[in-house]
């Protein structure tokens, strides 16, 4: 397989200024595009190409695993399990038609022996991929986050045995919608250490959006949000329920904490936000000394709206996205600031000679889904209503907590006739378990509620492989209504819900529904989702 990138090219992975980024697009269609207007430090670009004998072009890319030492401007040097020793790792720019063909190079440390059960932290040397947000197939070696990428053993470390490589080949629909996605490990039981110090890049998807003029002509910026948990700058084992207490969260955005972009008065950037975050929702502002900065967002998931909509804040849930348009307005320093995090993110320069005539915003946008109808859903069998649940001091040990999900599909319970909160398996992610069979064609409404009281235990839903429809927060109706593959349930307000449409189409597999609080992920919230053909599985809702 050929590689362009990888481990031979880790030395260019980091801030690379505009001469670098313009370099790392190559061959791309992206030199169509402006070029950030300043150093800002942006994440390597892997994109396909063609391949002799292959229909359409392929993203080639290994993608190496192990400990590296990363200096992360702001903080200083860390040692932690990277994408090719850098934190994001590289940016993938595809195209729908192109095929994703990532080989994974293993050079973790063997696993430490576990004998928790399935449901507590293990495993933390072996990982997956997850391409979050992605409507592709969640079989064989594609999005299929049930398989597991093993380091050595200690006898093949011993014996000298070659590291091991897997391979991911995603094929991504040649209707597939332009927009922002993004990657990360996604092994029950991993995945919130590993997320936690800095495993995660960005999917761009190109498309018909990219070629709206006032897009085409405003810069094209990956804003990655990472949060990294880092004590004497190692991301600590995750040994107890308590891990995270304690810890700072260190926010960088492109791998440097709090960078600063450079934005002439009048001119129009285009930022893809991810928020690639493992515990903490965003809540999103731009503000200065003398005023705030107008975002105007044009995506929410992947998915383009049908005219950009002006909000002074952008919600980001863990694993959401956001493509915004921002146009430099009156001279000064802006912060981008998340509620609840005390430093900003990112700061952002108003400065320089003002645009001869202000760049435009663009007024229509080609809508990425069309919206679906409510009268498809007929019959109580299209309603799905799912609970989040935290029961304390269910077990003994250093994980107490049961993180159930309840509702249609629950885990049944080891015992049903005894008490429910008290419960080993109530609610908990079993493998073996098919907690929804899902026909291809078949649209349902599913209302997802939290029962939380904890402030600190929200909880985002997240659907792998189909977006759905957000139609009702709160039983309130939302206009318009917005695609989503996560929406976020804050803690501390038992009762809330969010209800939405989705169809499920094109992928039959088995795959996940989950909280992407991802300790609450890793101790068990989680179920399985099958999709299946229309004429197979039971009838109704189970
Ligand atoms: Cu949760």
């Amino acid at each position: 397989m050929g590689e362009h990138g990888g481990t031979s090219r880790r030395s260019v992975l980091k801030a690379i200024p505009v001469a670098g980024l313009a370099a790392a697009y190559g061959r791309t269609s992206a030199l169509r595009r402006a070029a950030p207007p300043t150093s800002f430090p942006q994440p390597a670009v892997a994109a396909s190409r063609p391949v002799p004998g292959v229909a359409s072009p392929v993203l080639e890319q290994t993608l190496d695993v192990r400990f590296a030492d990363v200096f992360v401007p702001g903080y200083g040097r860390i040692t932690t399990r990277t994408y090719n020793g850098t934190v994001p790792g590289p940016t993938l720019r595809v195209r729908g038609g192109h095929t994703l063909r990532l080989t994974h190079v293993n050079g973790l440390p063997p696993n430490p022996p576990h004998s928790g059960g399935h449901n507590t932290p293990h495993c933390p040397n072996s990982f997956n991929l997850h391409t979050h947000g992605m409507h592709v197939s969640p079989a064989g070696q594609a999005d299929n986050v049930l398989r597991e990428f093993a380091p050595r053993t200690p006898g093949e470390v011993s014996a000298g045995a070659a590291e091991p490589r897997y391979v991911s080949s995603v094929h991504v629909p040649v209707d597939h919608p332009a927009g922002t996605y993004w990657y990360h490990p996604h092994l029950h039981g991993a995945t919130a250490e590993q997320i936690v110090g800095g495993m995660a890049g960005v999917i761009v998807v190109e498309g018909d959006v990219d070629e709206v003029p006032e897009i085409r002509s405003a810069a094209d910026i990956v804003v990655c949000i990472n949060e990294l948990k880092l004590k004497d700058g190692r991301v600590p084992a995750f040994t107890s329920g308590a891990w995270m207490t304690g810890v700072p969260s260190t926010f960088t955005v492109n791998g440097v904490v709090n960078p600063t972009l450079r934005l002439r008065p009048g001119e129009v950037q285009r930022w893809r936000l991810v928020a690639a975050t493992a515990f903490t929702a965003l809540r999103l502002q731009i503000a200065g000394d003398d005023g705030e900065l107008a975002m105007h967002q044009i995506a929410q998931d992947g998915v383009t709206f049908a005219r950009p909509i002006t909000v002074a804040e952008v919600n980001l849930a863990m694993g959401n996205r956001a493509d915004i348009l921002v146009r430099g307005g009156r001279p000064g320093r802006y912060e981008l600031r998340a509620a609840q995090v005390p430093a900003p993110l990112m700061t952002i320069d108003v400065a320089g000679a003002p645009l001869h005539a202000p760049m435009a915003l663009p007024t229509s946008l080609p809508p990425g889904r069309p919206f679906l109808d409510e009268r498809d859903v007929t019959g109580p069998d299209a309603h799905r209503e799912v609970v989040f649940h935290t029961d304390p001091g269910v077990f003994t040990g250093p994980f107490p907590n049961a993180f159930r999900i309840l509702g249609t599909g629950a885990t049944p319970a080891a015992d049903p006739g005894g008490d429910l909160t008290r419960d080993a398996s109530y609610g908990l992610f079993d493998p073996g378990y098919t907690n929804h069979t899902l026909r291809l064609g078949a649209v349902e409404r599913w209302t997802v509620r939290t029962d939380e009281t904890t402030p600190g235990f929200n909880h985002p839903f997240h659907l792998h492989t189909n977006w759905f429809l957000l139609t009702h927060r709160n039983g309130e109706r939302l206009d318009p209504p917005v695609w989503h593959d996560t929406i976020g349930l804050a803690g501390g307000t038992p009762g809330d819900s969010v209800t939405f449409l989705v169809r499920y189409e094109d992928f039959t597999g088995r795959t996940i529904a989950h909280c992407h609080q991802l300790h609450h992920e890793d101790l068990g919230m989680m179920q399985i989702v099958d999709y299946v053909e229309p004429r197979e599985g039971l009838s109704g809702v189970r």
